[in-house]
């Protein structure tokens, strides 16, 4: 059961005061990076769906988006890299009426934690994830991820990357997640409803967000001004609909112009019974 009180929507910067943390000020976030938005979004769905937060509680990995739930007033584990799901899996089958949201980076999630992230979706468990897909590794200077595009660079990569990369939100569906979207940080409205969706379902929901840093893969990638690399997310993202489109009825020049697109939306919906929920039936059962 999501546990939700009357909602009773805060305006502007009232958000802040009322989630934030004042302590924990000022963050560690670097300047242009994404991950502002990405809790500002997060506190708006929250609010909009009125969550009671003494039944919310929140988890990371390791990373600079890891250090999110950090910042929000309310209980959190701060757990070890590529484990925030395994601490999650504990949390919500111990406790199925919480609200169980995770925050993790492209290298928690996919790298460290790709073995604890397939099987946490295989299982449908009832939690939000939401996933911060910038690259690369931030927070430890820029190692290049499972996530790092072709041909780019990072400080283990100074020639250009040469392996392939996973793509996360695909990874989600493929694994079972009965949620999956992904947008860019740079509008607000698309990745609050998105995260509201995801707390409504009854699964597994991931989100990933395309969020800039601009300090580790931003100046290594040509991207040396702020404004260039967030330009970047908005000139080569497009709707997935519109990819579809385009890829069956575009000219050979349009098409071809997808090639370093990126495809953004809602991806994935499904219905299907959670784990504490089969769990729970399976207890009454055996009863
Ligand atoms: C077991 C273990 N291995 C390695 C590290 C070092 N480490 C800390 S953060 C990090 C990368 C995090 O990258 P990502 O998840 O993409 O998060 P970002 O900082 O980019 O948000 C690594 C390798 C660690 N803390 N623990």
């Amino acid at each position: 059961m999501k546990t939700q009180k009357t909602v009773n929507i805060v305006s502007g910067k009232n958000i802040q005061k009322k989630y934030l943390r004042d302590e924990m000020m000022p963050h560690i976030f670097c300047n242009g990076c994404g991950l502002g938005n990405v809790l500002d979004y997060t506190l708006w769905a929250i609010e909009k769906e009125g969550l009671d937060m003494e039944k919310t509680v929140f988890l990371s990995g390791i990373g600079c988006s890891s250090r999110i739930p950090g910042y929000i007033h309310a209980d959190a584990f701060h757990t070890t890299h590529g484990r925030a799901l395994a601490f999650a899996t504990g949390v919500k089958m111990a406790n199925p009426d919480l609200n169980v949201i995770v925050f993790t980076g492209d290298g928690d999630c996919m790298g460290i934690g790709g073995n604890h992230f397939i099987h946490a979706v295989r299982r449908n468990l009832d939690i939000t994830v939401i996933a911060v897909n910038n690259y690369i590794y931030g927070m430890t200077g820029g190692q290049v991820a499972p996530t790092t595009p072709e041909g780019h660079f990072a400080t283990t990569s100074p020639y250009g990357n040469i392996e392939p990369p996973f793509n996360m939100s695909d990874m989600a569906k493929a694994a079972g997640a009965t949620y999956v979207a992904r947008w860019p940080v740079f509008k607000p409205h698309q990745p609050i409803n998105s995260i509201r969706e995801g707390l409504q379902n009854r699964g597994f929901s991931f989100i990933e967000m395309l969020s800039p840093c601009t300090t580790a893969y931003g100046r290594r990638n040509k991207f040396r001004k702020i404004e260039d690399l967030w330009a970047h997310y908005e000139e080569n993202t497009i709707l997935a609909e519109d990819y579809d489109q385009i890829e069956k009825f575009g000219t050979p020049e349009e098409r071809e112009a997808l090639k370093d697109k990126i495809k953004i939306g809602v991806f994935h919906r499904e219905t299907r019974k959670s784990l504490e929920q089969r769990y729970q039936e399976l207890l009454e059962e055996l009863k």
